[in-house]
């Protein structure tokens, strides 16, 4: 079951149902105006399989604009969940090179804040490379939708944009290599209702198009993430609360070769076999 916010052609954000790759149904109708009491329900499948046994408005999915799927979520990132990460980030990273060994084994994994809500991108809205950058890559990422109590309630899709240089040349710069305008994507809805077993045979792929061109293909499997998605969500949630919720990127299992970066213009397309596909092209900000 997938769950999105749109706009309609008033601007007005709403909530509907996907129901296939070109239907959707309309919750306004029916009282849903936020996501937030559903994901915060103790059952949002059994909630929204009472409400879409109402008749409700269906709209083609290709007359309405997806927004990002959040509201007032705080969006953060797991890093070095991969050994693939791993690897691609001690190899740029030279004299820090050992934190990310030791963090991949460590006990408390790496977590970063990413993005405020309001400043994350949906499908379709560019993303950005920074001006200051000279390597820049996106991250295809599954990410978790927790609610207000640390529980899984679904999946979306992100895409932790990153600075490489930044990064690699001093591990003090993280942030700025990780959060800057439009450096977050996430979308294109919340599939609600998969246990972790199945979301972990789900495969994530991402093509990258240069004038219609692929200039960078590569696969991955959630089921290769080292991490339990619980002990993710339990560490963000220690001596933390997210009143509104989170949404937790688990990190990069994809890395193109260091010989590419990401041009404006250039074309992201991250693919999760369970959820859909998030598009967005690149501008340098
Ligand atoms: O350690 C820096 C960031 C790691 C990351 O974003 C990832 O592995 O996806
Ligand atoms: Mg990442």
């Amino acid at each position: 079951m997938n769950l999105c916010r749109f706009k309609d052609q008033h601007h007005q954000a709403r909530i509907g149902l996907v129901l296939d790759a070109s239907t959707l149904v309309d919750l306004t109708p029916a009282g849903v105006l936020d996501m937030q009491p559903l994901l915060e329900s103790d059952d949002p499948v059994a909630q929204l399989n009472h409400i879409v046994s109402q008749d409700l408005p269906r709209r083609g999915l290709a007359e309405v604009r997806l927004c990002a799927p959040l509201e007032r979520q705080e969006v953060w990132a797991a890093g070095v969940t991969y050994l693939r990460s791993k690897a691609a980030r001690m190899q740029e990273s030279g004299f820090s090179a050992t934190a990310y060994d030791r963090v991949y084994a460590a006990e408390r994994p790496e977590l970063f804040f990413k993005s405020l809500a309001e400043k994350v991108v949906a499908t379709g809205e560019p993303v950005g490379i920074r001006a200051d950058a000279r390597w820049s890559v996106p991250e295809p990422e599954l990410a978790l939708v927790l609610n207000s109590r640390g529980g899984i309630v679904g999946y979306t899709i992100g895409n932790d944009m990153s600075a490489r240089d930044i990064e690699g040349e001093n591990l003090l710069y993280l942030p700025q290599a990780k959060i800057y305008e439009h450096s977050c994507a996430l979308g294109p809805w919340i599939r609600l209702g998969a246990p972790e077993a199945a979301a972990r045979e789900w495969t994530i792929g991402l093509a990258i198009r240069r004038q219609g061109q692929a200039v960078f293909t590569g696969q991955t499997s959630a089921g290769q993430i080292k991490r339990g998605f619980g002990e993710l969500a339990r560490f963000l949630f220690r001596s933390q609360t997210f009143p509104h919720g989170a949404v937790l990127l688990t990190g990069t299992g994809i890395v193109p070769p260091d010989a590419f970066t990401l041009q404006a213009q250039d074309l992201v397309e991250i693919e999760v076999s369970g959820i859909g596909r998030l598009e967005n092209p690149v501008a340098v900000v």
